[in-house]
């Protein structure tokens, strides 16, 4: 064989080899996600994309969301240069309710998934969101739904005595209640000193503050008996996790995603502000939460 010929054709095999290992790894990371928006693709402006955003009750895409997120540009997005924003214009109950539908559907079995997403809160007129001290006043904001799966990340005050103009998060498995122990509070809504183990902690949730980003894990270990777990991170700090416990009820199939149920329940009185949201992840693979910087103090 021709000396060129033959360092060609190895050179060729070679880039070959590379183009193939770089789409294996680019579909291997695509195919990892379950669900995954961070608002990169699209222009400034543009509503946000349903699907996988859908009003609620379901609709099907050409009935569009009347209070539908953007797109917009951000110099402070986490990820990126982009964010997807709702405008919050005067107090509200459920309008701004997204059913968001998983890329492909998380498999109704004993692994680990984890549901993560930066957010952050800008007070319009000077007022809270939310109301501070003792009381309720808190969303239903993120959750993961199914058939026997009803898991939701909240945020605001759950009679928390939280610090002025502060907000915190907190969980519940509304719906199937499969976890008693997640509801009790001794002056504290969880991180009770031994309902939370093995990090228990006798003060409260962590206090967040307005027009900041702050990055949230939920970990989801599925289970219909009691080896399941529950774990939140808030800007790389473990803040609640219980582990040992029932968290899917049968059959546990998985269904959706889900943005922004309730506002400000019970009052339903949050004053206008802005909700934003970047990076929205459900994956089984702990290393996307690590290499998309969701663990990084904030
Ligand atoms: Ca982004």
């Amino acid at each position: 064989m021709h000396p060129h010929r033959s360092s060609f054709a190895r050179l060729a095999v070679g880039f070959a080899s590379l183009l193939l290992c770089a789409f294996q790894s680019a579909f291997a990371q695509v195919a990892a996600d379950y669900f995954y928006f961070d608002a990169e693709s699209l222009p400034g402006g543009t509503p946000l994309p349903q699907p996988p955003f859908f009003p609620n009750p379901w609709k099907e895409p050409s009935a569009q969301h009347p209070k539908r997120g953007k797109v917009v540009a951000d110099p402070t997005a986490p990820q990126g240069k982009q964010v997807f924003r709702w405008e919050v214009a005067a107090p509200r109950t459920t309008e701004l309710f997204h059913e968001v539908r998983f890329a492909r559907l998380p498999e109704a079995r004993v692994k680990d998934y984890y549901y993560a997403f930066f957010v952050r809160f800008d007070r319009r007129d000077g007022r809270d969101i939310w109301h501070d001290g003792e009381g309720d006043s808190f969303d239903k904001a993120f959750e993961v739904i199914g058939e026997g799966i009803r898991w939701v990340i909240h945020f605001g005050n759950h009679a928390m005595r939280l610090p002025k103009h502060r907000f915190s998060c907190h969980l519940s498995n509304a719906s199937y209640h499969l976890n008693r122990t997640l509801e009790r509070y001794d002056g504290f809504y969880q991180n009770h000193d031994d309902l939370s183990r093995p990090h228990s902690s006798q003060h409260n949730s962590i206090p967040l503050e307005y027009e900041k980003w702050h990055a949230v894990v939920f970990k989801l270990k599925w289970a219909t008996d009691n080896t399941g777990e529950v774990v939140l991170w808030v800007n790389g700090k473990k803040v609640l996790a219980y582990q040992g416990i029932q968290t899917a009820k049968p059959p546990g199939t998985f269904e959706r995603l889900q943005l922004w149920g309730t506002i400000a329940q019970p009052g339903y009185d949050a004053p206008p502000h802005l909700r934003s949201v970047d990076a929205l992840l459900f994956t089984d693979q702990w290393q996307r939460i690590v290499d998309l910087g969701y663990l990084k103090a904030r």
